[in-house]
């Protein structure tokens, strides 16, 4: 039921494992400056991740790890400035690109894959300090990084995530505040930012297309998280159409423009201008923007869906604070869970594994039956260290039964899944509270210290399950 070639993997991503924050002249990225800033009061603990799992110079116990594991693949992230200190290619970092080039060589004499995602959260603060995503130019910066990056790893890497989440760093990083750059303006820049995120995939996946493909012959998406979401009574009609903007304000919002039509969903644009003109918000459209014809498509800029799965919703129409200008507002939807799921660790991490298989079958319908890859999925541990992670056991099964069941009876083409993670990291606000790891990493410990859970453990005996059923 799962292909011979499916790609079995974990993921993590370079500022949550590197640390090596200014080994070696690596530029300071903006998760840098927000852990740095305030005395540390915008991290849980006022932590940070300047040495976290040491990555940087610990490489080959995350090697281990992933043996361990018998992963096919590996997706790990490139940290911007550690490879280009001021952000752009004027400024090439020799030790940057001998780090990964040795990460990638390693993986590959192992026979393991490399899935790399080219941003994962970390602007380089030299890129902020010139207006950061918010910023037009940005789209051009980043498709200059993504060139180097194909240019430089692109003979040994064959499957590339552009930018990972541009929902969190558009709303968690310009809406909320909660993520770096820790800007807080509610209803614009999260638009803006979520805009100018799409233009540089495009302009990078079109690079991809013309100059490196024919010879390097792999492939480019962007990684969309978006939870699975259902009316909270299906009988009623505007249950149903508030789940109905649910999903167009959080997968549609990227996937659309990519997959479908070029733009943002229609539900989404309608609901943003409609609010705009009820709040006296300057007209029609100036929020919400729109792409320019002489700029490369968004429409197609995408060789297979990536997909980060963590949880599901059940949702109503919102009630009250319609009078504010933010997303959610916008957006108009009320999320709760069901009080049958249990939730783990993270206050926001309903358990629910059947979610994935609906948001597979959703994605397969909406999205013209692409090539799926779920690039993330997880289970959070806080409190207590619990190395006989029996729930997370659990967990893994019932979530790997349900990708079967999409892929054997509803024909849903997906060809991986990544664990979210191979070990315990740096986990953004929460810091070193959440634990997602494989493998727990000791942080008090000099050496990092990693150790199997249990559940590492249950992941291999899957993985080693399933390929010998496919091998035979
Ligand atoms: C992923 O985001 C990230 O790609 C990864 O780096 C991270 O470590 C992993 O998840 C685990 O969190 O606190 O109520 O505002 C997952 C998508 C979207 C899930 C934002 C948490 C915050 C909910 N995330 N959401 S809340």
């Amino acid at each position: 039921m799962f292909p011979c070639d499916f790609a079995w993997g974990a993921a993590t991503a370079a500022y949550q494992i590197e640390g090596g924050w200014d080994s070696d002249n690596k530029g300071p990225s903006i998760w840098d400056t927000f852990c740095h800033q305030d005395k540390g009061s915008r991290v849980s603990g006022g932590q940070n991740a300047d040495v976290t799992c040491s990555s940087y110079v610990m490489w080959e116990k995350d090697l281990q790890c992933i043996q361990q594991l018998g992963l096919t693949h590996y997706r790990m992230s490139l940290s911007w400035a550690r490879l280009l200190p001021d952000g752009t290619t004027k400024n090439v970092n020799q030790k940057g690109v001998q780090y990964y080039n040795k990460v990638i060589n390693d993986l590959l004499l192992r026979k393991v894959s490399p899935m790399v995602t080219l941003y994962h959260f970390d602007l380089p603060q030299a890129l902020q300090e010139q207006g950061g995503w918010k910023s037009s130019n940005m789209a051009t910066l980043f498709d200059s990084y993504a060139r180097f990056c194909f240019q430089t790893f692109g003979d040994r890497v064959k499957l590339w995530i552009t930018i990972n989440e541009p929902y969190v760093c558009a709303k968690l990083g310009h809406e909320d505040g909660v993520h770096a750059p820790g800007v807080k303006e509610p209803g614009t820049a999260a638009y803006l930012v979520g805009h100018n995120m799409l233009r540089g995939h495009a302009m990078a996946w079109h690079s991809y297309d013309t100059l490196y493909r024919s010879k390097q012959k792999g492939a480019v998406s962007i990684a969309i998280n978006s939870d699975w979401a259902e009316p909270l009574d299906p009988s009623d009609a505007e249950d149903v159409t508030a789940t109905k903007r649910y999903l167009a304000f959080t997968l549609g919002w990227f996937a659309w423009p990519v997959f479908v039509t070029g733009d943002y969903p229609e539900i989404m644009r309608a609901a943003v201008d409609a609010q705009s003109k009820k709040l006296g918000y300057g007209g029609d459209r100036c929020r919400l923007p729109t792409f320019s014809q002489d700029e490369p498509a968004i429409l197609g800029s995408a060789d297979f869906f990536a997909l980060n799965y963590y949880t599901s919703r059940k949702v109503k129409p919102r009630r009250g604070s319609g009078q504010m200008l933010c997303v959610k507002s916008d957006q108009d939807a009320e999320d709760v869970m069901d009080p049958s799921w249990p939730v783990c660790g993270v206050s926001w991490l309903a358990v629910v594994p059947h979610g994935l298989r609906k948001l597979l079958c959703y994605v397969k319908e909406t999205f013209n039956n692409p090539e799926v890859y779920i690039t993330e999925n997880g289970f959070a541990q806080t409190g207590p260290l619990q190395m006989e992670d029996s729930e997370r056991c659990r967990f893994y099964q019932d979530t790997i039964n349900e990708v079967a069941n999409a892929i054997g009876k509803d024909g849903v083409n997906v060809r991986g899944y990544f664990a979210w993670s191979l070990m315990d990291n740096f986990e953004w606000a929460d810091g070193f509270s959440t634990r997602f790891g494989l493998f727990h990493v000791d942080f008090s410990d000099p050496e990092r210290t990693r150790s199997i859970y249990r559940s590492g453990r249950e992941y291999a005996q899957i993985i080693s399950k399933y390929r010998s059923q496919t091998s035979s």
